[in-house]
């Protein structure tokens, strides 16, 4: 990857990077009331699909969502909005963390029934595909959710239709405390299970910002060519709890090693060393990014706290499609 295009991703890891950390430090304040899933430790995975789409595809995710929203180009602030219960939120406050969306940057949602944002994105596929808008449609989602029913019925139907899609699994090796050794057969593999739909079918590091970003930007030309959905399976690893601010290693569900040797290929860390050695970057240069980015989330999180709350009446807004202009649904 060029130079340009490498700093381009490291600087997007570190906002997210940035964005997440701030999360957390101010999470104990419990002014943000809803449960937060971080992607720390998962980022290129957000960062080389976003960085290998077009503005005008798609995007949906599931609950661990931050990342793939601000990769797709989702608006920050309404964003730490959402969080914070605001009016200004992309549900006006009535989502919270698990239910993002930014449909002018093509993120089409986000839904924390595990699986289930698998058949919408696949929905969107057909429906391009149907209008022949060339775009794609990128669906995040985590290796618990290849256990769902849904996926099964999604994925088959997005081979059988040639469906521009592109099945995006983080395998972070867990659901919530579950390791994949009690959930699956001594063996097998998520890419491998994948492949038997008929669909090409790739496991790569996650951790990889220029890895992911090369296979996402293939499965992409293909999918826009009509040739079908592609399914791939990028390993990563969540470093904090699965829901919160805190890191959870304690528990001793996961073995420390692991988590030692998963942080020693921090996606951020070896995109940063690689850029500062080839001398693309200067320490100057990291740190002036860091202060940029350190303003902008001061001035989005000072928003969202200050904004208002929906009114009461809100509560019956957004339930159901609403068509331009018409009045809301009241008791
Ligand atoms: C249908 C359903 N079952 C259980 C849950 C509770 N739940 C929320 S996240 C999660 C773990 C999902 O693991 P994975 O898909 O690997 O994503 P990760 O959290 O590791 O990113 C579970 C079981 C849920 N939200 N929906
Ligand atoms: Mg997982």
């Amino acid at each position: 990857m060029a130079a340009n295009a490498l700093i381009d991703a490291w600087s997007g890891i570190l906002r997210i990077r940035m964005v997440e950390e701030r999360i957390a430090a101010v999470y104990a304040e419990q002014e943000m009331r809803c449960p937060v899933h971080l992607s720390i430790g998962q980022e290129a995975v957000a960062v080389g699909t976003g960085r290998a789409l077009r503005t005008d595809d798609y995007a949906v995710s599931a609950h661990r969502s931050h990342a793939h929203y601000l990769a797709k180009g989702g608006n920050l602030d309404a964003m730490i909005a959402e969080l914070y219960g605001k009016e200004a939120g992309c549900c006006h406050g009535k989502g919270g963390s698990m239910h993002l969306i930014d449909v002018k940057a093509g993120f089409m949602g986000a839904v924390p029934i595990v699986g289930s944002t698998i058949p919408i994105g696949v929905g969107l596929g057909f429906a391009s595909s149907m209008k022949k808008d060339s775009r794609v449609t990128a669906v995040f989602f985590g290796e618990g959710s290849t256990e769902e029913g849904v996926f099964s019925e999604a994925v088959n139907f997005a081979v059988l239709k040639k469906l521009p899609v592109v099945f995006v699994c983080e395998n972070n090796l867990f659901s919530v405390y579950s390791p994949l050794s009690v959930r699956q057969p001594p063996g097998r593999q998520v890419f491998e299970h994948a492949a038997s739909y008929g669909l090409p079918s790739f496991q790569a590091d996650g951790n990889d910002v220029e890895q992911v970003e090369h296979l996402v930007s293939q499965a992409a030309a293909r999918a826009r060519a009509g040739d079908g959905p592609t399914f791939l399976e990028f390993m990563t690893y969540r470093w904090r709890e699965h829901c919160g601010p805190n890191y959870d290693d304690q528990l001793g569900y996961r073995d420390d090693g692991e988590v030692a040797a998963w942080k020693a290929r921090d996606p951020l860390a070896v995109v940063e060393a690689s850029l500062l050695k080839q001398g693309a970057l200067t320490a100057a240069q990291v740190a002036q990014k860091r202060a940029t980015i350190d303003a902008e989330l001061d001035g989005a999180f000072k928003r969202a706290k200050d904004g208002p709350f929906p009114a009461p009446d809100m509560l019956y807004r957004h339930m159901f499609a609403e068509a331009e202009g018409a009045g809301y649904l009241k008791s």
